[in-house]
């Protein structure tokens, strides 16, 4: 049994995309008092933490990662006096509230910018990175996450600035000690209103190439690889962000980390480290993205899907700590992206719920998951709402693509199928608002929804709350090892869970088959878990089965 039992590790973290959870004041977008006027259904499945995305002021040219004030809640989303009750909510139910930290840019109207942009000797000049172009061009050929270059042209001054994303989202310079102290300050603020932590925005790419050279490929994940993430200082500041702030409170950190890697993945989370609990790895979420990124799909198979997660589970096992996540606001929704959301929605949405909650590392369960939502198809690109998805449609057609293909793409890639607003029933916009949302709703909420499954012992919403209750009674699904069998089986995920108090077998049939598990199945082990309401031959797995098996002490391997 794990003697160093820690809360963060044990806990399991809701995801709230805010601006599409609940509309409490009906101008169509999600509020902080809609979050409180929930906050008993979100206790209601058990979770421990609520991971919350931006809510500080922001233009919102990218939803809220786009900061303009970093002490000032979003006027959308409501008051700094709702935060505070929110906060004080969550902490009279035993939950925990994270933030999200996004320290690696700020927005374009933020008073650090429009400051730096005034003059070449302005006190906040270094705030940014500016340089002089090169013969009317870019100081470079780096591209940006958001499509085009990543530098923009400043007439004020005549020099461009760097921006790994968009253009209204400056990087900000690390390398300058007052700006840090100031990240420094604003990590403080929130600290000390009682925030339980952060989710740290692509803290991976802080440290700046400084000679800023050519990329020599055009191949995105590359470039992203070889220029932006990882660069020589990002422990440095890391160390530093701790020593001045993080270390002097309990909370919980995870970095997201793109070209965090299993080479150096324990240079962030390793526990001799003092940077960062637990990172978000994307090997898996990546598994479907060509060389140009997102809307460059590619196919890929299940044994490698497999090895991705047993390849982490056994870099980490040791030292470090991992997330277990299928999706969250930049992803597809899980069961369209890895199960079967049409004829098999409901069972390959418990199976990935059981996948979650039973692998090694702290769960997290984005937004409408929870119900099995889907991905939308919206008709016209006119519906879509996120500056990624757009400037993508924009380049496409520019190039001369075909655009009725080119839709096909959104629909299956775009971050807006995971932004579209929660299903609470099945009356107008899905409960979510009394107005027209933000962003229109998935049609299917008809039969999708919170209210149709809360009281329905069979929904997937039932099925989470089941499986958070068993991880936590069995804190083998937590700290236990783990081995994956027969990895290179193109349709089962078969892996054991244990440690010296209890051994699990879980079968998951991640296909529209029938199979067959051919290894010997006892007698002695007993059926803990199924997603099927009817049984079935012990050994046998129906199309999208899962299926958790405890075995008797001292049973060897499966
Ligand atoms: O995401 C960064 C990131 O890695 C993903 O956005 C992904 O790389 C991108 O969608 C390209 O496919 C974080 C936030 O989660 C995202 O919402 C923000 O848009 C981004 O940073 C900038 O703050
Ligand atoms: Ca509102």
């Amino acid at each position: 049994m794990e003697t160093n039992r820690i809360w963060w590790k044990e806990a399991v973290v809701y995801q709230i995309y805010p601006r599409s959870f609940y509309d409490s004041n009906g101008d169509g977008i999600g509020d902080l008092k809609g979050i409180l006027d929930k906050l008993d259904y979100i206790e209601s499945l058990g979770v421990d933490i609520i991971w919350l995305c931006p809510v500080y002021q922001s233009p919102n040219e990218d939803n809220g990662y786009d900061i303009s004030d970093y002490r000032q809640i979003m006027q959308e989303f409501g008051s700094m006096q709702q935060f505070d009750e929110l906060l004080h909510s969550i902490h009279r139910k035993n939950m925990k509230l994270i933030m999200d930290l996004v320290a690696n840019h700020s927005s374009d109207e933020h008073l650090w910018f429009k400051e730096s942009r005034k003059s070449k000797n302005n006190p906040y000049r270094d705030y940014y990175f500016w340089r002089e172009g090169k013969n009317g061009h870019p100081p470079n050929n780096w591209p940006s996450f958001f499509g085009g270059s990543a530098w923009e042209i400043d007439h004020q001054t005549q020099e461009y600035y760097l921006h790994l994303f968009s253009k209204k989202q400056p990087d900000l310079n690390w390398e300058n000690p007052k700006m840090r102290k100031e990240m420094y300050n604003i990590i403080e603020f929130w600290l000390n209103k009682g925030v339980d932590g952060f989710r740290m925005d692509v803290i991976s790419v802080i440290s700046k190439e400084l000679n800023f050279p050519d990329a020599n490929t055009d191949n995105f994940l590359d470039i992203m690889n070889n220029h932006y993430a990882n660069g020589d200082k990002v422990h440095i500041y890391l160390k530093e962000m701790s020593h001045e702030v993080l270390r002097k409170y309990d909370i919980m950190t995870v970095g997201e980390g793109p070209g965090i890697n299993l080479d150096n993945c324990l240079e962030y989370v390793g526990e001799d480290r003092n940077e960062l609990n637990m990172i978000f790895h994307f090997g898996h979420m990546l598994i479907d993205h060509g060389s140009n990124g997102r809307f460059d799909p590619v196919s890929w198979d299940l044994p490698q899907f497999k090895k991705i997660f047993s390849d982490w589970d056994n870099k980490l096992k040791d030292q470090g700590w991992g997330s277990i996540f299928l999706g969250n606001h930049d992803y597809p929704r899980m069961v369209s992206r890895f199960g079967n959301d049409t004829q098999y929605r409901v069972e390959s949405s418990k199976l990935f719920a059981t996948l979650l909650l039973s692998l090694r590392g702290t769960p997290y369960i984005y937004q409408g998951d929870e119900i099995g939502m889907t991905n939308v198809a919206f008709n016209t690109i006119d519906d879509y709402r996120d500056i990624e998805g757009t400037n993508a449609w924009l380049k496409a057609k520019q190039e001369g693509k075909n655009m009725v293909e080119f839709l096909k793409i959104i629909h299956q890639q775009g971050r807006d199928n995971a932004r579209t607003p929660m299903h609470w029933s099945s009356h107008q916009n899905g409960g979510f608002s009394k107005s027209d949302p933000w962003i229109k709703v998935n049609p299917n909420f008809h039969h999708i929804n919170i209210n149709a499954q809360d009281k329905d012992q069979n929904s997937i919403l039932n099925y989470y709350r089941m499986m958070i209750k068993f991880r936590k009674k069995n804190p083998t699904l937590v700290y236990g090892d783990y081995n994956c069998l027969c990895p290179e089986h193109e349709s089962i995920y078969a892996y054991e869970r244990w440690d010296e108090a209890s051994k699990y077998l879980i079968l998951l049939n991640i296909s529209d088959n029938n199979v067959v598990y051919e290894s010997p199945i006892s007698r002695s082990y007993q059926l803990k878990i199924n997603n099927y309401i009817t049984p079935n031959a012990i050994n046998k797995l129906r199309p999208w089965e899962a299926k958790m098996f405890s075995l008797p002490q001292g049973t060897t391997s499966c």
